[in-house]
């Protein structure tokens, strides 16, 4: 059980996020890789509520969109894109009704995507707000030994208040990331992860329309508590993209036609099956850069393992197609692992007996798990205190019944290119929703091979 007191224990260390309001911050629009134009709020819902800037296409290639995230600015300074991370304790929620004290860089997890072009050269300053060293890899680029950043082995830790400066020239193209190479275990758990998309220098064969790009990860955030615990290696509580969970996932939006490439990264401890409704996709690269077309494969679901980044591209048809993880479990929030299996089992009475213990208890499962989200909808069950429900989401049909790796693929006849607003739910052309009936001339006498009904 989960005292009081734990939950407080989890919140007594003071944050430090805001000491370095000097750098740069998640302020406004989401910016676009470039030099310090808007920028969007990141990590929140009403970021898809508010037009976004056109996307820029500067030079032969479309910024990346960080699903719930943001791209870093920089500054040239005589010819060198100059950056600033800042490792700090954040405060982030998963969606409304689960917050954590986490880290990432620069107020938020993951931290900004950097982006850049094939050829750039650049520095990269990382400031150490945490209260224990760290140190930043530059996972799958081609760089000097010296600025691979395995605290240790090739420099030495950056210790609470200090900065280090990594600097190199970008040989490649590709989907890359981010994250510690110090006391891992922690600080991977607690969010320390992001993304660094290297465009090549001569654009794209098949131009990209959009381009977007999510972490996956995973968080033992138990029920009621409000500090992921790094110590948990393969029970988790919350899967997420981006450090977002169902519903509080931006939609992937675009126009019905466009070329749209999703980049996709894991930095959790299991793979993750992804599964895209509606399309065949083409696997066309990852960590590697974008493969000749010659090697591309055509697929719908894709596994991504562990620290590996892959990118998907598709040409988009009109419609509302679930995008998500597909373990059946990824999709799901918390729901207290090592309770019994309570399906088929008739549990009148004892509800009221352990309600008596625990308030708030609701039997469930005994048809299955989908009265859980019926529970929660009424205010009939009450988790602990900062828990989301096991499944939410509502869609114009009724209850989604998902948590965790999920989102909606959104295509529409009619979206501006660089609108990146959720166009609501999908208005499906007459007679192209399956139906109810009571007109099946085999209803009751299907055909089976053996058993009974
Ligand atoms: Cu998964």
């Amino acid at each position: 059980m989960i005292s009081r007191r734990d939950v407080l224990s989890g919140m007594g260390i003071s944050s430090l996020v805001g000491i370095a309001a000097t750098f740069a911050r998640p302020a406004s629009a989401q910016n676009e890789g470039h030099e310090m134009t808007g920028m969007q709020m990141p990590g929140t819902s009403e970021a898809t509520l508010q037009p976004s800037p056109a996307a820029p296409k500067t030079g032969s290639h479309t910024p990346a969109r960080t699903l719930n995230g943001w791209t870093l600015p920089f500054k040239l300074n005589n010819g060198v894109k100059e950056f600033h991370l800042v490792a700090e304790e954040v405060e982030h929620e998963f969606a409304p009704g689960s917050k954590a004290k986490c880290w990432g860089f620069n107020g938020t997890t993951p931290g900004p995507t950097i982006e850049a072009v094939e050829g750039d050269r650049v520095r990269i300053y990382v400031t150490n707000r945490l209260k224990e060293h760290t140190t930043i890899h530059w996972h799958g680029i081609y760089l000097p030994s010296g600025m691979d950043g395995v605290g240790g082995l090739n420099q030495p830790h950056i210790m609470p208040g200090e900065t280090f400066v990594y600097e190199f020239t970008l040989q490649q193209h590709g989907t890359h990331m981010y994250h510690p190479h110090a006391d891992e275990m922690v600080q991977l758990a607690v969010g320390m992860m992001g993304m660094f998309i290297i465009h090549p220098k001569n654009g794209e064969p098949n131009p990209i329309d959009r381009d977007y790009c999510f972490l996956l990860h995973n968080w033992a955030l138990h029920p009621g508590t409000y500090r992921p615990d790094p110590s948990i290696m393969t029970e988790f509580d919350l899967w997420t993209m981006n450090s977002k969970v169902f519903p509080a996932i931006d939609p992937i939006v675009a126009r019905t036609g466009e070329r749209v490439r999703i980049r996709i990264g894991n930095l959790s401890m299991h793979e993750h099956p992804m599964h895209l409704h509606g399309v065949q996709f083409w696997v066309t690269g990852g960590d590697g850069g974008r493969l000749p077309e010659s090697r591309w494969r055509t697929e719908v679901t894709e596994i991504i393992g562990v620290g590996q980044m892959r990118d998907i591209e598709f040409i988009a048809i009109p419609g509302d197609w679930a995008f998500h993880c597909h373990k059946s479990h990824h999709t799901m929030n918390a729901m207290g692992h090592g309770i019994p299996n309570t399906l088929g089992v008739d549990q009148s009475g004892v509800e009221k007996e352990i309600r008596s213990m625990l308030p708030g208890y609701v039997a469930m499962g005994q048809s299955g798990m989908a009265e859980h989200q019926e529970h929660t909808n009424r205010g009939h069950m009450q988790g602990p205190e900062n828990t989301l429900p096991m499944m939410m989401g509502k869609g114009p049909f009724g209850n989604l019944e998902m948590g965790g790796m999920f989102t909606v693929v959104k295509v529409r006849n009619e979206i501006a290119s660089g609108d990146y607003r959720d166009p609501g739910p999908y208005r499906h052309p007459r007679g192209t929703v399956a139906w109810r009936t009571s007109r099946d001339p085999d209803f009751g006498n299907p055909v089976r091979k053996s058993g009974k009904a």
